[in-house]
């Protein structure tokens, strides 16, 4: 995603997110919308056209991603719901995806794992799967998107994370929740996202202790967002106002990362 015309395309997208939301306003807002983000879009094509400038044209992309991270968190309602499938929909096998390959999975050990737990929260002890697993637990069959251009239905089961991040006192007006793993992959959500009523803490996939491609020992699951939003093999969270970023946000995907 780091190549200009990766880039490009995210611009293309958040054209379209524009048009969306201007569709939801009504008229006196959407002249105003559009009047602010056709100057975005003049500014677009203006500096695109000038390729000798591939720093001004980073600078004015990253400015529309920001511009549509504060779109998508401005119109997400915590209150809708994605879409659920009967669980006949459920793909297999269900494809693996890494910024390595899959003889390169990670291999934690959930006899002694413990989940980390820091930043703006009353408690701060950590958890072992055990002690997750004794909380209450829900499951979902929903579809997984990629923005590598594959989606699959899979079923993720565990710890609704409203439940954790109220039983751990997390500060719910903080903005940020960052996840660590164990690879090199790190991502963060918006704290309205966390608490929404289908984003768990997946210990199972189809019913079944969570296997090791899929994020074993906990993943977090959200069919609200995109598959790179999704952490594997969590190891830390940390509750935090300040945007802890991410692997591939941090190269150029779209924080917010809405799907
Ligand atoms: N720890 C970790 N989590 C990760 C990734 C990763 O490389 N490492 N890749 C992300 C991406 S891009 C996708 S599409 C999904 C893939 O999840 P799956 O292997 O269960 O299909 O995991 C996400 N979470
Ligand atoms: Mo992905």
């Amino acid at each position: 995603m780091k190549s200009p015309f990766a880039k490009k395309v995210t611009a293309q997208a958040d054209r379209h997110l524009i048009n969306e939301v201007a569709k939801r306003l009504d008229a006196p807002a959407r002249r105003q919308f559009m009047k602010y983000s056709m100057s975005l879009g003049s500014l677009a094509m203006l500096t695109g056209c000038d390729t000798s400038s591939d720093e001004a044209l980073d600078k004015m992309l990253t400015g529309i991603s920001r511009f549509n991270d504060r779109v998508q968190w401005a119109i997400f309602n915590p209150d809708r719901l994605a879409p659920t499938y009967p669980d006949s929909m459920i793909k297999v096998p269900f494809p693996f995806n890494a910024y390595y390959d899959v003889d390169q999975v990670r291999e934690v050990d959930g006899s002694t794992w413990k989940l980390e737990v820091s930043g703006l929260v009353a408690d701060k002890r950590s958890w072992t799967l055990a002690e997750l697993a004794a909380l209450p637990q829900m499951a979902q069959t929903t579809r997984h998107i990629c923005v590598e251009g594959w989606s699959a239905i899979g079923r993720w089961g565990g710890v609704p994370f409203r439940t954790f991040l109220e039983k751990i006192g997390a500060d719910k007006t903080a903005r940020y929740i960052g996840f660590k793993c164990a690879d090199d992959y790190f991502t963060s959500i918006d704290m309205p996202t966390a608490l929404h009523p289908q984003t768990i803490m997946a210990l199972t996939f189809a019913d079944h202790t969570l296997p090791a491609d899929f994020g074993y020992p906990m993943k977090i699951r959200m069919p609200t967002k995109l598959g790179y939003k999704n952490p594997k093999h969590v190891m830390s969270m940390f509750v935090t106002n300040t945007n802890p970023g991410g692997y591939w946000e941090d190269q150029g995907y779209n924080w917010f990362g809405g799907s």
